[in-house]
């Protein structure tokens, strides 16, 4: 019987869902094991084949769990809230509740044809207020607690508050951007506004002035990657730094823990590293330095305190507050000229541009506290407000931006570290022998340093510090599309958390979706809402999406509670993720901050895990393969399209490429894709401008019009190559389209038989056709005469091993996530199984289950017609019986004094009488004994016989 794979999806994706097949409880006897997948954004766009690859392999893991006997929690929901459903909005007015729920239909179709095996009851969506209550709240409780250093964890801020009455600053030791320190006196005479002051440098959700990438011409704030050389993206308008006060994260508080917690879990070393340098821990010294001819000191951060004999001169970040005082009247101009021009600058911008080197001198001149030397004090935009002090001391000798900067402003440089020993070291490696540098002459560097934070100590210039590059997250977003923040502002601008009995604060309804002239957001318009709450106003910004994905997980666990983000008992029996799969691109945003959150519920006591994600898989991209048509001019200036195999024919022609639509190429892939006559006429169609071109092909120079659904030998070939898939190339290939043709088993089949999970690897269809016939065959097992048939009679050993070999390696292979292998090994097992015409139960029956988690929908209907109640999807995957594997026979080797002369199959069990007498008997072994003494015969089992003759 053919398998009709329209059907029986159809049949089983109804049947699915109405018997709730895939419900889990979050109260079973089994262990549980949580598989998550990374929630899509439900764009416009619908999903594309890229997408499911990293769910598919998802799916295929918890449906093994599932038959090994796990209680597996598989659930998907989607993250809502963003960009694109805004931008959408602007350009269309259609309200983005509207097309977000209209694209969350669309995604949920298109899962839903893949077979997936998830828990739809606990779907979450980020922009329903039910969910974004939990979001609110979490965000309240970061605004309500700060990090106790000493007990290294978060506190209720009413603690702290205590403490201040009690003892002023000095009674916490508290994580805070405060460096000022105060009184219990003072603490109880500062008014609402001045407390507030205080407790908004030790909040972990608080607000302070940032800069945000204005753009004007758009009336927006941009991201960092939405901007190329100062100007936006998208319209080419220019771009400045602006300040606003904005909500932050005060993930800083966290960045030790977030560190050494990687430690512990199982996930790429790419991945860490990733973590780690975005973590970016820095052990090193700050110091003062005497400012001349004035009362303040100038306090900067260096890992390299030794070097400091030959630091020429200062930098200060150009937004630095002491600019202004050091700055003397000559240089005034110059340096406010070159502080508007920093503005322009995106922070990567300044990072990265290592070559060009720009700054001024301010004017002013630092002392050096060691050897009381004047130095100069320059302000240069490589040297960042928010890292260390904003302030350092330059070592042009030790460090190569300091040198470029040295030299392209004629600056003194002075050698410190005599690296001569070390031919290969750059200038920042830590190597070398002090020279130049009074006290340190003659150390090695790693000695200097020691030296120096003692010396600095001892006379009290500074202190040793860890610095971490990573920043407070920036955690406001001027616009519309956004969970509201739960905060309003007394008249003297004091904030206030709402109560969770005043949660979900819910977005209002707007019909315009533009952030105003100012760049504030559209909610600042609606000011019934704004001033909802007695004479306070609320915030008018909304959170990031990063605020929703950090916590959904847990949400999952128990999606329907009105009472709690999540039960107790939920997340006692769940605990946390066991296998998490998603793209490389979400390695350092939402995993960091997913992880301080859930450290933070921790501290708290509301998770009992301390990290939420135990292992994590990237999946590679699938790429596109784009085509190409060659295209030249002809000498009277015509459009001429050249076949991709007769370039050649025009060695000194600079082909244009013209991308063509993929639904217009045959055989569409990286090899051998071609169009023909009607792929032709299609394209004019398209594009047509093309009408008047000629092609050449296999045919002379002909009209591209004539070849038009003219005739089927025409063939053009095609330039293809491997790139992104996207809209833009025309090469997006739609899964709903290649299920139709070849059906969901084979779709989810293919997918993970392109390769390595891990790897990015292009779509190319032409393999399909194998998989497809591997589905066919592994159905066709089970039909004699178009009938499910199979016979009771025992299988040989052959079968037996044949079946057992696949059960191992799939096994094993799931385990170690390597889906393609797998795969390879089922179709070893079919393939053989055909060769053999196996259609025993005892061998038929537990295929089915092997294959059940790749192919459900085949599988499903399978174990329906061989008469067994619903569902294969709740069986238990065949147990692997090494038996099974054991040779029958052994080859021994025979030999004669230790010497090979003959080869002889025994059973793995025969006799050893029974050998020896056989092994004496073979023509070949007759002749070397002939005439001789048989003095021993040695048989060891599995090994060999040898026969010692005299
Ligand atoms: C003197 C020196 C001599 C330095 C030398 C380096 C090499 P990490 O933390 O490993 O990245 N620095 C400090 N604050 C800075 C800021 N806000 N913006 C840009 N650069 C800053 O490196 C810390 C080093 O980066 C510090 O040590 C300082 O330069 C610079 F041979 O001080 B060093």
């Amino acid at each position: 019987m053919r398998y009709n794979y329209q059907e029986v999806e159809s049949k089983w994706k109804k049947k699915w869902v109405e018997s709730e097949l895939y419900k889990v409880s979050n109260k079973s006897d089994k262990p549980k094991y949580y598989v998550l997948d990374m929630f899509p954004y439900p764009s416009g766009a619908g999903l594309h084949v890229g997408h499911p690859l990293g769910y598919i392999a998802s799916d295929i893991f918890s449906r093994y769990k599932r038959l090994r006997g796990f209680n597996v929690l598989h659930p998907m929901g989607f993250d809502a809230f963003g960009l694109p459903a805004e931008e959408y909005a602007i350009a269309t007015g259609v309200h983005p509740s509207e097309s977000t729920a209209k694209n969350i239909s669309r995604y949920k179709e298109q899962l839903a044809n893949i077979g997936f095996c998830y828990d739809w009851s606990r779907e979450v969506q980020t922009c329903d207020p039910n969910y974004y209550k939990w979001t609110q709240w979490i965000f309240s409780l970061l605004f309500s607690h700060y990090y106790d250093l000493k007990e290294n964890k978060a506190k209720p801020i009413t603690e702290l508050v205590g403490l201040f009455s009690e003892g002023g600053s000095e009674a916490a030791d508290a994580f805070t951007a405060r460096k000022e320190s105060f009184s219990a006196e003072e603490w109880n005479s500062a008014s609402a506004v001045e407390k507030d002051a205080i407790l908004t440098d030790y909040r972990l959700a608080f607000r302070k002035v940032g800069y945000v990438n204005w753009c004007a011409g758009l009336g927006t704030v941009l991201a960092n990657d939405q901007i190329k050389d100062g100007f936006s993206e998208r319209g080419g308008h220019p771009v400045e730094r602006k300040a606003m006060t904005q909500w932050y994260l005060r993930t800083t508080a966290y960045a030790e823990r977030l560190l050494s917690g990687l430690d512990d879990i199982d996930w790429s070393s790419s991945l860490k590293t990733i973590q780690r340098n975005w973590i970016g821990k820095s052990k090193g010294a700050q110091l003062f330095f005497p400012i001349d001819g004035h009362d303040s000191q100038l306090e900067i951060f260096t890992t390299r305190a030794d070097t400091i004999f030959g630091a020429t001169y200062m930098v200060l970040a150009p937004e630095h507050p002491l600019i202004a005082s050091v700055t003397t009247d000559a240089e005034k101009e110059s340096v406010e000229e070159y502080q508007k021009y920093v503005k322009t600058r995106s922070e990567r911008d300044r990072i990265s541009d290592v070559k060009e080197v720009t700054g001024v001198f301010t004017g002013g001149y630092a002392i050096n506290p060691f050897n009381d030397k004047k130095i100069p004090i320059w302000i240069g935009e490589y040297v960042l407000m928010d890292y260390g002090t904003g302030a350092i001391m330059a070592v042009p000798s030790d460090d190569d931006r300091d040198h470029a900067f040295a030299t392209k402003f004629g600056l003194e440089i002075i050698r410190v570290v005599d690296k001569s020993a070390h031919e290969n070291a750059s200038a920042s490696d830590k190597v070398g022998v002090m020279i130049n540098s009074d006290f340190l002459n003659g150390l090695e560097v790693k000695e200097a340093i020691k030296k120096m934070g003692e010396e600095i100590a001892s006379r009290s210039l500074g202190k040793v510090v860890t610095n971490y590059k990573m920043r407070d997250a920036g955690f406001s977003r001027q616009r519309y599309w956004g969970e509201p923040f739960p905060v309003t502002f007394d008249k003297d601008g004091v904030a206030e958390v709402l109560t969770e009995a005043e949660l979900p604060l819910v977005l209002p309804q707007t019909d315009d979706f533009k952030p105003t002239e100012d760049g504030r957001s559209p909610l600042s318009r609606k000011t019934e809402w704004v001033t909802a709450k007695g004479d306070a106003m609320r915030e008018t910004d909304t959170m990031p999406a990063v605020a929703g994905s950090s916590w959904y997980f847990l949400r999952y666990m128990d999606p329907n509670n009105e009472k709690e983000f999540a039960s107790k008992e939920a997340l006692d029996y769940w605990d946390s993720v066991d296998l998490y799969v998603g793209g490389a691109e979400h390695a350092v945003a939402h995993l960091l901050y997913a992880r301080f959150w859930h450290k933070f519920l921790y501290d708290l006591g509301r998770v009992p895990s301390t990290e939420p994600f135990k292992k994590l898989i990237n999946q590679g991209m699938i790429q596109g393969v784009i085509e190409f048509l060659p295209m030249m001019k002809d000498e009277d200036g015509n459009n001429v399209f050249v076949s991709a195999d007769k370039l050649n024919d025009y060695p000194d022609v600079d082909f244009a490429r013209i991308p063509i639509h993929i639904d217009m190429v045959s055989d569409y892939g990286q090899t051998n894709s071609y169009i023909d006559g009607k792929g032709m006429g299609k394209f004019l169609e398209w594009r047509p401008s093309y009408k008047t071109a000629y092609v050449i092909s296999n045919s002379d120079k002909v009209k591209a019009s004539e070849v038009a659904n003219i005739d089927n030998k025409f063939q053009f070939q095609t330039i293809s190559e491997v790139g992104k898939m996207s809209k833009r190339y025309y090469n997006v290939v739609n899964p709903d389209d290649v299920i139709s043709e070849n059906g969901a088993d084979t779709f989810r089949l293919y997918e993970m038989f392109l390769g390595p999970i891990e790897q990015s690897k292009p779509w190319d269809t032409k393999g399909i056709e194998g998989v497809s016939k591997f589905v066919k065959k592994f159905w066709g097992l089970y039909f004699i005469d178009e009938k499910f048939h199979w016979s009771d009679v025992e299988p040989t050993s052959e079968e037996y091993k044949v079946l057992h070999t696949a059960i191992k390696k799939v096994g094993e292979d799931i385990e170690k996530f390597s889906f393609n292998t797998a795969i390879s090994a089922m179709m070893i097992c079919v393939n053989d199984l055909k060769k053999k015409g196996t259609n025993k139960r005892k061998i038929l029956e537990p295929l089915i289950m092997l294959i059940a988690p790749f192919a459900p929908f085949a599988a499903e209907e399978l174990w329906l017609l061989a008469g067994n109640g619903y569902s294969v999807h709740n069986q238990t995957f065949p147990e692997f019986n090494a038996d099974y594997l054991k040779e029958d026979n052994f080859q021994y080797p025979i030999c004669i004094n230790g010497k090979k002369r003959a080869i002889k199959s025994y059973p793995v069990d025969a006799p050893k009488e029974e050998m020896e007498k056989d092994a004496v008997a073979i023509e070949e072994i007759q002749k070397w004994i002939d005439g001789k003494n048989v003095v021993k015969i040695i048989v060891v089992p599995g090994r060999m016989i040898n026969i010692v003759v005299k």
